[in-house]
């Protein structure tokens, strides 16, 4: 066992598959690195706290050396005790034909309780990121129901688009997706988000440079980021679930550790007016991580008139969300 004090990290919807397909990688290290140990506070609800009663076996089963130890439980205030990192996946998931508003009314109430469960139970230092949908608009509703804990450490998941985005323009430029960097997803995790790839590089030259049919760019591949999770609906019967879940860690391991100079990655945070941003809503923001732990957002990007007009969308729905949450809700979000 290594010498660290353990990192534990909550989970809500474990045994979902999002979840069920994202704990067993936090436990085996490929999160916060092979040196840290980590415990488990696994939360459910209804019947899926059977199906966590067997996933609990088989993390057992699976003798992880750096696991601590695991916490499984319906109570929210047990699930969230002394946790470092909450990661809320459980929600009602968006059906074939569902958009995500409809999802606000059913899914805003969880995170109600979920904010003011945390902000009794974990750690005052907690970071939050939000899996479930509408994820920007959960999140904010999380935040301003978590009396006392920092703005600064909700997040809203918008990384599996950036990884969509990365795939879809190294495919095009037929070179690998690791070559693929500094993609932006502005705005909402949602069909109206902006896979930037003004400014995205390809083996260090813009993305603009090395894909020169510029029809592509603007309209193929901005639609069919913005469409991806629905296409996976489609095809698979159900919603991206490891990619989700991959993108999820993906997320944690870039809040955790500095970012590389020169690079950023994409994740939604609370606007400050940042990018002429109304302030107040969760938005897709290029960010770095510093080295103390603290983030920022990228500054003085170019944002060209096509760029300003797909960002203007998205906030617009951003901003639809937290009105018609606050009035679900009756909360002033
Ligand atoms: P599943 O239905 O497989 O699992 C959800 C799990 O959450 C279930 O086991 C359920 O019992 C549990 N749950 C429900 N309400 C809960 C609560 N109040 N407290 C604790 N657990 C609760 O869905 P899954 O495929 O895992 O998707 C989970 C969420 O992720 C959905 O909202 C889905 O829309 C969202 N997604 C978000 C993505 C993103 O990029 N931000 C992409 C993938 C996915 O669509």
């Amino acid at each position: 066992m290594a010498s660290k004090s353990p990192i534990r990290v909550s989970v809500t919807g474990a045994a979902g598959n999002i979840g069920y397909a994202a704990i067993f990688r936090i436990a085996s290290g490929a999160v916060f690195g092979a040196d840290q140990p980590v415990a488990l506070n696994l939360i459910e609800v209804g019947p899926g706290l059977n199906a966590l009663a067997g996933v609990v076996m088989e993390l057992q089963d699976c003798a992880f050396p750096l696991l601590t130890d695991v916490v499984a439980t319906g109570d929210l205030d047990e699930g969230f005790k002394d946790a470092d990192w909450c990661l809320l996946i459980g929600a009602v998931p968006r059906k074939d034909g569902m958009e995500r508003k409809d999802l606000l009314g059913i899914n805003g109430k969880i995170f109600v309780g979920q904010g003011q469960a945390i902000a009794r139970s974990a750690k005052n230092s907690v970071k939050v990121l939000v899996v479930g949908n509408p994820c920007n608009t959960n999140a904010l509703i999380a935040l301003r129901s978590a009396a006392g804990l920092k703005e600064e450490n909700f997040f809203a998941m918008t990384r599996l688009d950036e990884n969509r985005a990365k795939s879809q323009l190294a495919n095009k430029a037929g070179v690998h997706n690791s070559v693929v960097k500094n993609v932006a997803i502005w705005g909402n995790h949602s069909s109206t988000q902006y896979p930037d790839f003004t400014n995205a590089l390809i083996a260090g030259k813009p993305a603009t440079q090395v894909i020169s049919d510029h029809t592509w760019l603007k309209e193929t591949f901005v639609n069919d980021v913005q469409k991806r999770g629905a296409a996976v609906i489609k095809a698979r019967g159900a919603s991206s679930a490891a990619s989700a879940a991959n993108a999820a860690l993906d997320t944690l391991r870039n809040l955790h550790f500095a970012t590389p100079a020169g690079e950023w990655h994409s994740v939604a945070v609370l606007s400050k007016g940042d990018y002429g941003i109304t302030p107040g809503i969760m938005f897709g923001y290029p960010i770095r991580t510093l080295a103390d732990g603290s983030w920022e957002i990228v500054k003085g990007l170019p944002v060209d008139e096509f760029s300003q007009s797909k960002i203007s969308i998205t906030e617009k729905e951003l901003l639809e969300e937290r009105a018609t949450a606050s009035e679900a809700l009756g909360l002033k979000l």
